[in-house]
């Protein structure tokens, strides 16, 4: 039977209306084809509200961008009650979370299907097998139930070229609730330009995905939407969310030159030994066309730690110095990543990442620096059997993964990791609390001259002392001056 769908983001942490890019890329492939719509679970207030009328009113697939946490947490209990409701809607997931744990979901009964890694064409080819009332077995990159009830994992598909995707379906969203007040600009939108990333850094979501593959957009295309958002929305900065938007010079190079007489600001992520390599006309180029600031894995003070997760080699904490001196002579931001707490000797691995965090603000006091603790991923490696080691296992069942416990493990600030005590928790918290409140971020517009120097003079004793416990009177403060730091969750 021909399906008609209906796409669902369950609500993503905070509720940040954020272009729902995946359900987007997807449409694209079946615009024209199927009969589909969008339920934004960031836009409408009850989302299975919207979806049960939509069911009603014939569609009968329901397909599903799920990333671990917040929308794990969501879609688990929807879909379940719509599946009770409504036993012949058929269920498909497809993003971060069903990639890496397809047979967990499968397992649990209402999914249906899962999509794993990009999957627009995947999709096309379940659409069509259940329009024509075909196998699955051919369908490389689908998981399911056969009709024994066994799970069945087809071969990974080839990862689909973004630069030979149709164009977004932007029509088939309000887009101007989607321009975001940031930083950047007053009217931000995202993009995401390249598929991947060539590293396998093995404590990264991302390499599961795509196992090392990086497809780009042109330049030319990836200027073209910029362009298109400029016109169409007024747009004024862009945040790139590829995974690794800096891999080719040449692309970045060229790409600044044409959004150029733009005029709009820009975000990215990029891996410091890549963009080290550029030269100082790149930097320039990206500088004067709005580069504000590039987010970067620095992940460790240690180089042992960077070798267990597999950045040994090419990145070095001496490199991670040499580019805090070098971006700040161009005047751009860095976001330094910085993963504290790794196993087998998380307090050692804690006080070398803390001194390194001082050295990098010494040397460039405006890089924003972003704490994470090591959140384990299904990948081969040292890190993860480290993990193991220690006892780590991941929870079998989708109701476990959606457990308090589990769910902070996937917002990546866990207290429940065997390897890290609640005390060396505490300690980074601590310490993050008097760095911040020392060196207050550079991008907060608010926060101006007075307040600047409040904050860096009541925590002045405590940095000079290295006495990170306890900061009650920061937290006091901070509150007061409402402090926020630039937009980092997801990255
Ligand atoms: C944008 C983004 C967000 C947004 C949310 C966007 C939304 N949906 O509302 C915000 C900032 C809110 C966010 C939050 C978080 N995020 Co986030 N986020 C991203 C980011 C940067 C881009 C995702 C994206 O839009 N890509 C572009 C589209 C085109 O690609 P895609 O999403 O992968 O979709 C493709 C496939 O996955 C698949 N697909 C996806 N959905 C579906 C659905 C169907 C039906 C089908 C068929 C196919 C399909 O096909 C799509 C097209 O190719 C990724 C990193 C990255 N570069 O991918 C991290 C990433 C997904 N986030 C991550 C994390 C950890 C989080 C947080 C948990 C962080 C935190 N500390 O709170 C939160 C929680 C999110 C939640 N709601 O539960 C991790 C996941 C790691 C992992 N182990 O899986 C990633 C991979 C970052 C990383 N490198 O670690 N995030």
């Amino acid at each position: 039977m021909k399906s008609k769908i209906v796409f669902y983001n369950p609500k993503s942490n905070e509720g940040k209306k954020i272009l729902p890019m995946s359900l987007l890329a997807v449409g694209a492939v079946i615009e024209g084809k199927y009969d589909f719509s969008i339920v934004d679970g960031n836009c409408v207030r009850d989302p299975v509200a919207e979806i049960r009328a939509r069911v009603r009113d014939g569609a009968n697939l329901l397909a599903v961008t799920v990333m671990p946490g917040p929308q794990l947490s969501l879609a688990v209990p929807h879909c379940r009650a719509l599946k009770k409701e409504f036993p012949h809607l058929t269920i498909v997931w497809g993003g971060y979370f069903p990639t890496q744990h397809a047979a967990t979901c499968l397992q649990a009964g209402f999914v249906d299907f899962v999509v794993r890694s990009h999957g627009e064409f995947i999709f096309l080819a379940l659409l069509d097998a259940l329009a024509t009332d075909s196998d699955f077995r051919g369908i490389a990159g689908l998981s399911y139930r056969d009709t024994s009830g066994a799970i069945v994992e087809n071969p990974p598909a080839p990862l689909p070229n973004p630069d030979e995707l149709p164009p977004w379906p932007y029509h088939r969203l309000d887009m101007p609730q989607y321009l975001r007040d940031t930083f950047l600009g007053s009217r931000t939108l995202p993009h995401h330009s390249s598929y991947g990333c060539p590293f396998f850094c093995n404590f990264c979501g991302v390499v599961n995905m795509v196992k090392g593959r990086w497809l780009p957009q042109s330049a030319r295309r990836v200027a073209e939407i910029a362009q298109l958002y400029v016109k169409n929305w007024g747009v004024n900065a862009i945040d790139f969310y590829d995974s690794n938007f800096f891999t080719s010079e040449a692309r970045v190079a060229e790409f600044a030159e044409r959004v150029l007489p733009l005029h709009i600001a820009w975000w990215g992520e990029g891996r410091i030994d890549t963009m080290l390599k550029y030269s100082d006309r790149t930097w320039e180029l990206m500088r004067d066309a709005g580069l504000k600031m590039v987010f970067m894995g620095a992940e460790s003070g240690s180089e042992e730690t960077l070798k267990q997760m597999n950045k040994g080699g090419t990145l070095t904490p001496a490199i991670t110095l040499e580019m805090a001196a070098k971006i700040k002579r161009h005047g751009i931001i860095p976001e330094f990543s910085i993963v504290l707490g790794n196993p087998p000797d998380a307090e050692k691995d804690i006080h070398d990442s803390i001194e390194f965090i001082r050295k990098i603000k010494k040397i460039n006091p405006s890089s924003e620096i972003v704490m994470y603790t090591y959140t384990p991923v299904p990948l081969d490696g040292a890190l993860f059997d480290e993990a193991l080691a220690t006892g780590f296992r991941f929870p079998e069942t989708l109701d476990e993964w959606i457990s308090p416990a589990w769910l902070e493990f996937s917002r990546r600030h866990s207290a429940h990791l065997p390897w890290l005590s609640d005390r060396q928790m505490q300690r980074v918290r601590n310490f993050e609390r008097v760095l911040n409140a020392y060196y207050p971020t550079t991008t907060d517009a608010r926060l101006r001259g007075i307040w600047r120097e409040a904050l860096r003079a009541v925590s002045a004793w405590r940095y000079g002392l290295r006495f990170y416990e306890s900061p009650l009177e920061l937290r006091a403060l901070q509150r007061l001056v409402r402090y926020q730091r630039p937009e980092t969750s997801g990255f």
